[in-house]
């Protein structure tokens, strides 16, 4: 355990010398040295390979040396660890052949040893555990709701039109096809908190699409009984990303998640007043800041470093991921800025 880590502590909401930083996404085709491995192998192959999987998580830490790893790996390994056949596809992403839409269809969904099938990713952990000395690794999985949006859609869908309609038409259904990943990814994060993971993260990348009710019944309960069912016993920190997260992080401070990761909507300020301090803070930069100028990103972070100065408990990372074509110069500057950064008077 790397209790005295800066992102450990901040997660803890401990006084830290300055804010850490890490960045959803980091690891990621941005990267011309994961570039190059991904023209030799693809993506799924990379996720299910631990050397590989290691190498590509710590490619950014040795460029930028952020405060923390994460886990080279995807969301939708938990419906595939399930029994459903995913594969990538240059220019459109994940796809599910077979998606889940039909009483029938979940019947095939078998949580009973899923997470015995994800072993290649607890070895991951353990391989960069070995290589990351000091620097604190987070493990993750998607929220069930989210994963369910691309099990349900079979790919990545802008309004998600056929969860919707199953969400009106049978909620039943995708209540069973939810349950089914909860169960999976609860044992799925067990085993990467024992393989070594120093935090986890719980992403809900599609909160924004639900209306308050939606995500009151399809969102939040499922991430609070994931957090209430950890078994935890180092009390490894739990963050919880959310889009939408400006309207919904009331709710999710119901969780039990130690940080809360919020989406570039949202006033980072506004947000620190009302959320009470016991849970840290991480986010929220708009992640099209890399595209501005080096000198811009450097004034835009040091103004909301220093309106954060007062608060303990914030981590700095984007609001989402980094994407494919931003510049590695202008996230090196991120960095550099926030792991140098000297607030005015304190030189
Ligand atoms: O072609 C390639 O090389 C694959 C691109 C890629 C990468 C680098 C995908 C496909 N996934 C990843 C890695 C990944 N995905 C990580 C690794 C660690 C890191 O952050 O560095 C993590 C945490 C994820 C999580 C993930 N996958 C999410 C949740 C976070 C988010 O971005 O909202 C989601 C929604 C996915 C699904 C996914 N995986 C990949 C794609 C193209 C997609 C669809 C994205 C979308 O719907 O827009």
């Amino acid at each position: 355990m790397l209790n005295q880590s800066l992102f450990i502590k901040a997660c803890r909401g401990e006084r830290v010398e300055r804010a850490p930083i890490w960045i959803m996404r980091q690891a990621g085709r941005y990267l011309p040295e994961y570039r190059a491995l991904r023209d030799k192998y693809d993506f799924i192959s990379m996720c299910q390979t631990p050397e590989i999987a290691s190498e590509i998580t710590l490619q950014p830490i040795r460029r930028f040396g952020m405060d923390a790893a994460i886990i080279f790996s995807d969301i939708l390994v938990t419906p595939q660890a399930l029994g459903c056949p995913l594969r990538f596809q240059e220019g459109v992403g994940p796809i599910f052949d077979q998606p889940i839409r039909s009483e029938a269809d979940a019947q095939k969904l078998n949580s009973s040893a899923a997470a015995d099938r994800l072993d290649y990713v607890y070895q991951a952990i353990r391989l960069t555990k070995q290589e990351l000395g000091s620097t604190p690794l987070i493990g993750f999985a998607g929220a069930p709701f989210t994963v369910a949006a691309y099990l349900v859609e079979g790919r990545l869908s802008k309004n998600l039109h056929t969860i919707k309609q199953m969400m009106y038409q049978n909620p039943e259904l995708l209540h069973t096809i939810m349950k089914h990943l909860e169960d999976v990814s609860v044992e799925y994060l067990n085993r990467q908190i024992m393989a070594g993971a120093d935090a986890i993260q719980i992403f809900e990348s599609w909160a924004h699409a639900l209306s308050w009710d939606q995500f009151h019944e399809f969102s939040l309960p499922y991430i609070q009984r994931i957090i209430r069912k950890l078994d935890n016993p180092h009390k490894v920190p739990v963050i919880v990303f959310a889009r939408g997260s400006s309207l919904f992080a009331p709710s999710l401070t119901q969780t039990g998640a130690n940080v809360l990761g919020l989406d570039w909507n949202c006033s980072l300020q506004n947000m620190r007043e009302s959320i009470p301090n016991s849970i840290a803070l991480q986010g929220n930069f708009d992640p099209h800041l890399m595209y501005a100028s080096i000198p811009t990103i450097q004034k835009t972070v040091s103004q909301t470093l220093t309106a954060m100065q007062k608060h303990s408990g914030y981590i700095v990372n984007l609001g989402h991921g980094l994407l494919p074509d931003m510049n590695p110069d202008h996230v090196a500057a991120f960095v550099q800025t926030v792991q140098t950064f000297c607030p005015t008077g304190q030189a």
